[in-house]
């Protein structure tokens, strides 16, 4: 046990240098992330207190509550390993878990593992300033109250910060607006309503099938096509799921050997070397397994152009297949990026949706936005009466939810400025100049591009041992050196490079939003790759930290 105070914090004005910090360490975000740290670091034998702006835990699934929002995951791999015990008693019902019960899973955690008494919930964190003198952090609440640690933990998101486009006149319209990843905890009904959606992505494709089932008629205002794959969600069956508890050790072991952390093994071969029926066969197989495994297909989909084509030529005809209007079909199917450089979407008969008499198809390349009146949306083509607005424009990805609670560290550095030509981490989770402050599935590293919550429990138990590193030597401050984080960011860039992720306008890269320095964010190196690198660094006394007493 460390020799800090275990008060709650909060309020608290009495900055003598000789006074502890009120814990020895500060999480914000009760997600998943945040929510494995408290417990770890607690085990580990650290103070500990978190700050959650919403009411409950969950993170991004507190949020994004739009109709159909689900994992692209399957349940059985986006669930915690860390306790056998947890992972034997928890039923998941469906091979695609929908938000209700990744919210329900996480309060399970939560009481499970006694974590809520450690939550300030309604706690949105608006100011955090590292207080060299006595080094530690003070956070400043939403309300007013401050709290202090020796250490600050970010496990705020890579997808939390709404994307509002800046629409003319949209502060006029009279309906309301809805943006997915603020859905109202109350149901919405959009029984009788004339409903415009914005954005096709993973939210917009997956909320577009149940919204068009219930409202009057649906617009959907389209600017890219993306690709979605069927996830072909079913009930999970009291058999599969006996049988995937029964081989869980193993099946856990297997993700931590691929790069996305997934249990899935790649085809070696090439659908360029193969016989049309027998590619054709691959890829049909492939679209049974459906969602984001679609890419696993074959493992040159992400590097051979040839293989990629062939791929999404397979697609597109089935996009063909499943709409009935030719044009239609033909302004769903992507143009302008290859399959995959953009996340794949899983969809539930969203391609169907569009043979719906109540769903029009709004193509925005050919007819931008002109404004949003009070009464609709008038495009460059015509005049959309609408009720109700959904924008499903994604998020500011990856930096924002960091840079939202204004982190100020030596000299009174924020890190807005540290990152204004774009995001500069050492392994994703330290940043030089900001003592003592770290991040969690942070910039830089694998994060975004393999499964979240291995990347979270990784990242949690690494950071635990650089924590007790620290303290066990009597030091109280810790910071990523300047070398270090430039030759990590060279080694991101690397491995980048090449990856048909540069060969999109993806939020990867922060091309959706206007003004953000276009910097491939996530580490491509693969979780399996980033892990080794973490345990080779800890195993050489946590090189490229500056540990100081
Ligand atoms: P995404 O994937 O960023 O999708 C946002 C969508 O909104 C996308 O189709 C955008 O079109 C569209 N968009 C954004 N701004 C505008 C404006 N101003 N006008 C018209 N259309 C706009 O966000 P999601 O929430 O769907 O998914 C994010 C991730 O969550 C997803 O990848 C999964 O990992 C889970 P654009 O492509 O920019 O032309």
């Amino acid at each position: 046990m460390l020799p800090y105070s275990d008060s709650a914090g909060g309020g608290l004005a009495d900055d003598r240098l000789d006074r502890p910090p009120d814990v020895d360490v500060i999480v914000v975000g009760a997600g998943f992330a945040g929510l494995y740290a408290i417990l770890h670091l607690v085990e580990c034998g650290f103070t500990v207190r978190c700050f959650e702006s919403a009411s409950d835990v969950g993170g991004v699934w507190y949020w994004n509550r739009y109709p159909g929002a689900r994992c692209d995951v399957e349940s059985v791999d986006y669930s915690y390993s860390f306790s056998p015990e947890l992972e034997q008693d928890y039923e998941w019902t469906e091979r695609y878990a929908a938000q209700p019960d990744i919210q329900a899973y996480l309060s399970h955690a939560a009481e499970r593992f006694d974590l809520r008494s450690r939550i300030q919930f309604d706690s949105p964190v608006t100011s955090s300033r590292f207080d060299e003198e006595r080094r530690l952090w003070r956070v400043t609440i939403a309300d007013g109250a401050s709290a202090s640690a020796r250490f600050l933990v970010l496990a705020t998101g890579p997808l939390s910060v709404p994307l509002v486009p800046s629409l003319p006149g949209i502060d006029s319209f009279a309906g309301a607006v809805y943006h997915t990843s603020r859905w109202p905890s109350e149901p919405v009904d959009f029984t009788g309503r004339r409903v415009g959606v914005i954005g096709t992505g993973s939210s917009g494709i997956q909320s577009i099938p149940v919204i068009a089932e219930q409202c009057e008629h649906l617009y959907v205002f389209q600017r890219t096509a993306n690709f979605s794959i069927p996830a072909q969600n079913r009930p999970m069956t009291p058999e599969a799921l006996a049988d995937i508890k029964a081989n869980y050790r193993a099946r856990r072991a297997l993700t931590l050997l691929t790069k996305g952390g997934s249990p899935y093994q790649y085809r070696t071969d090439s659908p360029v070397a193969l016989a049309e029926d027998e590619r054709r066969q691959a890829f049909e197989a492939a679209w049974e397994r459906g969602g984001t495994h679609f890419l696993k297909s074959f493992g040159d989909l992400v590097t051979n152009e040839e293989s990629n084509r062939l791929a999404a030529e397979f697609v597109a005809e089935k996009i063909r297949s499943i709409v009935d209007d030719p044009a239609i079909a033909e302004l769903l199917i992507p143009s302008d990026h290859p399959l995959g450089s953009k996340r794949i979407c899983a969809d539930t008969n969203y391609y169907q949706a569009f043979n719906r008499q109540n769903v029009t198809l709004v193509d925005l390349r050919r007819t931008p936005i002109a404004e949003v009146t009070p009464s609709g949306i008038r495009t460059e083509g015509g005049e959309y009466g609408l009720d109700d607005l959904v924008l499903a424009t994604g998020f500011d990805a990856m930096t924002g939810s960091f840079q939202a609670v204004y982190p100020r560290g030596a000299g009174g550095l924020s890190l807005r400025d540290a990152w204004r030509g774009g995001p500069r981490t050492y392994l994703g989770v330290a940043v030089a100049g900001f003592p003592n402050l770290f991040l969690l599935s942070g910039p830089g590293s694998p994060s975004v591009l393999a499964n979240m919550v291995r990347t979270a429990e990784q990242q949690v138990d690494w950071l635990a041992g650089l924590l007790r590193h620290v303290v066990d030597q009597g030091a109280t401050l810790v910071e990523a050196d300047v070398a270090a984080q430039d030759a990590w960011v060279r080694h991101v860039n690397d491995a980048a490079e090449g990856t048909i992720h540069l060969r999109a306008n993806n939020w990867y890269l922060g091309a959706n939003v206007p003004g953000k320095p276009r910097v491939f964010m996530p580490y491509a190196g693969g979780l399996d790759v980033y892990r080794r690198e973490c345990d080779e660094i800890a195993a050489d006394g946590y090189r490229g930290f500056a540990v100081v007493d």
